[in-house]
């Protein structure tokens, strides 16, 4: 067992039984001309996460932890996309209208996959999203439970949507969350900063909150025996 100094108190994990799930760090939410920027948001506020995720892989690739990524997206009927989600904006902005990475959150567009910083390693399992949580309506559940998985490090973006949805599932599925704040990210500072207060408030309500570097230090005795 491995223990990271955490919010709100020291997390423990099994590296054997923890994966590390990086959230929808796609084209379409992370650069100029993405979803995220049609929404009006500032996508420079996403870009700080990459570095230290980068730093994050490397050492999780190091240590064999099992490593899942996540996109947002739809298919390109838009049969998976309920019409309160698809209908939501102004027309030329919503999910499956054309943009300058190709229509937005369809997959198979070049907006809709991982950047180039993050790309998936041969061999990690990518999962497609239809909503904001990483379980619904996809075979992240069986997934874990047929790894035998436990604990889930989870990055990603947006901080208090995809990431908090996704925490939340977990949580009551009985997954124990550890949150990385300079690997999660969101366009509002202040959403950033209550989204991992409310994470690890009232003793760890829904899990616990540590920079990178911490879990990093956790993990050197499984790089040292690898
Ligand atoms: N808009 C926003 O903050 N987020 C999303 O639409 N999706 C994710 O968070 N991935």
């Amino acid at each position: 067992m491995a223990t990271v100094d955490a919010h709100p108190g020291p997390f423990t994990f099994d590296p054997a039984t923890t994966a590390l799930i990086v959230i929808d760090m796609q084209r379409d939410f992370m650069e100029p001309g993405g979803f995220g920027e049609t929404l009006g948001n500032d996508v420079s506020q996403l870009r700080r996460v990459i570095a230290p995720t980068e730093a994050l892989l490397r050492a999780c690739r190091a240590a064999s932890l099992t490593i899942i990524h996540t996109r947002e997206g739809h298919l390109p009927d838009l049969s998976d996309c309920p019409p309160a989600k698809l209908n939501r904006g102004e027309p030329s902005q919503r999910i499956g209208a054309p943009g300058p990475m190709g229509r937005i959150l369809i997959r198979g567009e070049h907006g809709h996959d991982i950047i180039d910083e993050l790309a998936p390693a041969p061999g990690e399992l990518v999962i497609d999203k239809p909503g904001k949580g990483a379980f619904y309506n996809t075979t992240l559940g069986e997934v874990l439970a047929g790894q035998g998985i436990r604990s889930l490090v989870v990055t990603g973006v947006t901080t208090e949507v995809c990431v908090h949805t996704t925490v939340r599932e977990a949580n009551d599925r009985g997954y124990e969350c550890l949150v990385l704040s300079d690997c999660v990210g969101s366009y509002f500072p202040e959403f950033q900063e209550a989204g991992l207060k409310m994470i690890a408030a009232q003793g760890g309500i829904f899990g616990w909150v540590a920079p990178s570097t911490a879990f990093i230090a956790a993990l050197q005795p499984s790089l040292q025996r690898t």
